[in-house]
């Protein structure tokens, strides 16, 4: 806290705002703290999951769109998440909490693979 104070008196009074920015930030309150949970889509077609990898934040919702005219689900390696399976033309929804990256696979299709990152 000394350190902090002393930065602080030789900080401008217009640099507050930079500095209460900087420590808030450090805090991990950063701006994904407060950006709007967003909805992101993972594509299967071809027997692809298209994107391979998906970056998310907490909170965010992913959908599978099956594309295939065949079923398909998505099941991540430590059971985390676990889709029914998905019809043609059919979708799935899954909201990401826990943070980590998850692989996941089609069971009917064991060569099916992706990871799901929550970070
Ligand atoms: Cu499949």
């Amino acid at each position: 806290m000394d350190a902090f104070l002393s930065l602080a008196k030789k900080v401008r009074p217009g640099g507050w705002a930079l500095l209460l920015a900087m420590v808030l930030f450090s805090a991990g309150v950063g701006p994904n703290a407060f950006a709007e949970p967003k909805t992101h889509t993972v594509v299967i077609e071809a027997m692809q999951f298209t994107p391979q990898v998906l970056e998310v934040n907490p909170g965010d919702t992913v959908i599978w769109r099956n594309k295939d005219p065949f079923p398909h689900n998505a099941v991540a390696s430590d059971r985390s998440f676990q889709s029914k399976e998905i019809a043609p033309d059919g979708s799935w929804k899954y909201k990401a909490v826990k943070k980590g990256t998850f692989s996941y696979m089609c069971t009917l299709h064991p060569t099916m693979k992706a990871s799901l990152v929550v970070k």
